[in-house]
């Protein structure tokens, strides 16, 4: 009798909570992230593999300062109050590391054409440098970045950006490897040197870094 009810106490156990249901995965998201937007289920931002150059880098709010300047008519600089005033736009984007993982997210940011048409940028322009708190650097050709109108984003899932993720800001690299995607970024320079090579570039990584094509530069050996 009594390994019959331990018997239907562990059937009722296993029905009740499955292993590896949603509801397992629900409960890695931090409190208050969507799980859906517009019919599109999203991930978490705990999905992320963490493998920064340094760590996860926790930037101060109050003295925190965004930079952007380079060739430009007027160098700009923007406490975290400015950035949360300034004009939002939300757009679903999928992040696809080299390493083989991908997640969907709603991010919601700052297009980058807020900071084109506030610091005048000069019509040399052929590239975007970003500048990141960890000495990360990578960059973007203008066209493209300027085109899409990619993106700065401080928030993911609506919730406020986390840590992990690149607080105060992310670049949302739509269609560009993860490498591409530059986390707490203090500096945008807007630059002529379209040689310029970030970090993961340096190290042989594809300078356009599309997400349909190479990962690592065919001519450099
Ligand atoms: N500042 C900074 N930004 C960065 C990185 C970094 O090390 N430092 N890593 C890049 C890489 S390789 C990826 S895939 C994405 C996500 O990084 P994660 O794999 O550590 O989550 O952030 C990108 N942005
Ligand atoms: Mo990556």
């Amino acid at each position: 009798m009594r390994n019959f009810s331990l018997g239907i106490l562990a059937v009722a156990l296993i029905l009740v909570f499955p292993p590896g249901t949603a509801d397992s995965l629900a409960a890695n998201r931090e409190p208050g992230e969507w799980t859906n937007y517009e019919g599109v289920a999203l991930g978490s931002v705990n999905d992320f593999y963490e493998n920064s150059i340094g760590g996860v880098r926790k930037v101060d709010r109050q003295s925190y300062r965004l930079k952007v300047d380079g060739l430009v008519g007027k160098a700009q600089s923007f406490t975290y109050q400015e950035l949360k005033n300034m004009p939002h736009r939300k757009k679903l984007v999928i992040i696809h590391c080299v390493e083989g993982w991908k997640v969907t997210v709603l991010w919601e940011g700052i297009p980058i054409g807020e900071f084109i048409k506030r610091a005048r940028v000069d019509s040399k322009v052929n590239t975007v440098i970003f500048h990141s708190a960890d000495g990360y650097t990578t960059s973007l050709d203008y066209k493209t970045i300027a085109g899409k109108d990619m993106l700065l984003a401080d928030s993911a899932n609506g919730i406020v950006l986390p840590a992990k993720l690149g607080f105060p800001l992310i670049l949302v690299a739509e269609d560009k490897w993860g490498y591409k995607w530059a986390r707490w970024i203090e500096r945008i320079e807007f630059s002529d040197k379209a040689g310029f090579r970030g970090y993961w570039e340096q190290r042989g990584f594809n300078q356009r870094g599309d997400a349909s094509g190479p990962e690592m530069e065919e001519r450099i050996r």
